[in-house]
């Protein structure tokens, strides 16, 4: 796979694509929350530092070519273009690492060998997978879904992975799981995001779903993107894609998805319930508390960064697939 270089200025600093208000607000929470400067730990580049940089954002993304991938004939293309590999792999969310934009970096040290996913909780049969287990006992497909993230930015990623529904089938929940939580890789010295230490933030990410809301065919496990394994900072090697939701619904690098008869309680919607709620469908009618979601920066084709003003879609464009989950929503 042939990487284009990234043109200056490669480096992506949130507030040039957040609004102002959104990204300071965000910021001095998340400050106040945990009292230490996360503004300050954006690395200014210089000339130097900026190419051994790129060097290493490209190879972060050069992976092993995932093998026999058959398009989904149903979720192939969508209204406006993939964003461009370089920039969704250097524009990413993973507060274990860090609160800002650059975290694509620190996100290399997460260590990927030997990973295991314990499916577990009230279910018939619960199992332990490996990556192999995955990739072989379920039908991998490449799914190009809109990417709609809470901070008013989206994207469109080929993702290659299998449905959550298959999962389902193979262990079984039992009748009383009402809801499922998905944990995200955990390690205090491994992941060194803000705050990490001080015990403030309730670690480990995880996320939550109604089991019919997992049931649902658009519901997503994600091993790759554009072709090949997932790169580190999109949350390798596996996480949830559920295209229908704010992204920070889709917890990366998960080890555990657990069976459970309670609403589980979930990252965001520790530190912010009114912020993050726990349904957190894409809807442009509802703002959220401190700015509009009617519209979007769509991140898309550069060169370096830059994005077009998009009207916000209901449930990101998947209604017809969805809205039936929820009928009380007007
Ligand atoms: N474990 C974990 N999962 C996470 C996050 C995170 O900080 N940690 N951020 C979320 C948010 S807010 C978004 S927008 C998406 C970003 O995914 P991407 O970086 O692959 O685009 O991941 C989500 N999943
Ligand atoms: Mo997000």
């Amino acid at each position: 796979m042939s990487l284009i270089p990234v043109p200056p200025p490669w480096q992506i600093s949130e507030n040039e694509i957040t609004p102002d208000t959104v990204y300071y607000n965000r910021r001095r929470f998340l400050k106040s929350l945990i009292g230490t400067g996360i503004a300050a730990s954006l690395i200014p580049l210089n000339g130097c530092q900026k190419s051994s940089s790129q060097t290493a954002l490209e190879s972060s993304l050069q992976l092993p070519k995932l093998p026999n991938i058959q398009p989904s004939p149903v979720f192939k293309t969508v209204d406006r273009p993939i964003t461009k590999e370089i920039l969704a792999g250097q524009y990413n969310n993973f507060y274990e690492f860090g609160g800002t934009k650059n975290i694509w970096l620190k996100a290399q040290k997460l260590p990927t060998e030997n990973w295991k996913l314990e499916v577990t909780g009230l279910v018939k049969n619960p199992q332990t997978y490996d990556l192999d287990d995955l990739k072989r006992k379920f039908p991998l497909e490449e799914r190009v879904y809109r990417f709609r993230c809470v901070e008013a930015w989206s994207m469109v990623l080929p993702w290659v992975g299998f449905p959550m529904k298959a999962l389902m089938q193979a262990v079984e929940p039992t009748s009383q799981a009402k809801f499922v939580r998905f944990t995200s890789f955990y390690d205090p010295e491994i992941t060194t995001g803000p705050g990490f230490h001080l015990g403030s933030l309730p670690w480990p990410y995880q996320e939550g779903l109604r089991i019919e809301e997992m049931a649902n065919e658009l519901a997503f496990f994600a091993v790759g993107i554009y072709g090949h394994d997932l790169p580190k900072q999109h949350g390798a090697p596996l996480r949830m894609v559920i295209p229908w939701k704010y992204g920070f619904k889709g917890a990366k690098s998960l080890v555990k998805v657990e069976f459970v008869a309670e609403k589980p309680a979930t990252y965001w919607n520790t530190i912010d319930p009114n912020e993050y709620d726990f349904e957190a469908n894409v809807n442009p009618n509802k703002p959220h508390p401190r700015w509009s979601q009617a519209t979007e920066k769509f991140i898309s084709q550069g060169p370096g960064l830059s994005w077009e003003i998009k009207e916000t879609l209901p449930y990101n464009g998947y209604g017809e697939y969805v809205a039936n989950l929820y009928p009380n929503t007007p």
